[in-house]
């Protein structure tokens, strides 16, 4: 398994819209190994196949406390939502920065597993946050893209000198 480089933004590479998976075949499994290498590494709780420059409908997530519940959403899609919750979100590819954002507290989610066989379930809490910002990459949205401009526009200057900081 390899680790993959995670865009970060502004690159414009995040704003791609990710099309349907039509085929599950050797590569694909390759990197869905890859992606999850990748977010328990990070670490994180969820990894979109758009920051890792696939432009796939493709997510990997484990909102487990213990890391041993991986969960494979392809071409995912939200068929029902309810209620309403605001949490403090990060993002691996807007690393350092923390906002609150309003998203369904409930939703059902249809989507098809690594082997092409489709799944529908409901999901609640923290699960249910995680798929809606995995699903937003996959159209090209950032949860800074929530705040107002002013605020995005600090984000921006502040990853600018944490970028400008480390190569030194
Ligand atoms: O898309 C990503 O960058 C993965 C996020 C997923 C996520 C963001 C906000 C809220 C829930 C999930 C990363 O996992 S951010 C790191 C993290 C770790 C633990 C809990 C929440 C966020
Ligand atoms: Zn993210």
């Amino acid at each position: 398994m390899s680790l993959l480089p995670i865009l970060e933004y502004p690159d414009p590479r995040l704003r791609t819209k990710a099309q349907p998976v039509t085929v599950f075949d050797a590569a694909l499994q390759t990197l869905i190994d890859d992606m999850f290498a990748t977010m328990y590494a990070a670490p994180g709780i969820g990894l979109a196949a758009s920051q890792v420059n696939v432009h796939r409908q493709l997510l990997v997530l484990d909102v487990s406390e213990e890391k041993n519940a991986p969960m494979v959403l392809v071409n995912p899609a939200i068929v029902a939502s309810a209620g309403s919750r605001t949490y403090q979100e990060g993002c691996l590819s807007v690393p350092g920065i923390f906002a609150d954002v309003d998203r369904a507290d409930r939703i059902t989610v249809e989507a098809l597993d690594r082997h092409g066989q489709a799944q529908s379930f409901e999901a609640d809490g923290l699960l249910a946050i995680c798929i809606q910002h995995e699903m937003d990459h996959l159209v090209g949205k950032l949860f800074v893209d929530y705040l107002s401009p002013l605020k995005r526009e600090l984000v921006r200057k502040k990853l600018e000198k944490q970028r400008r900081a480390a190569a030194g």
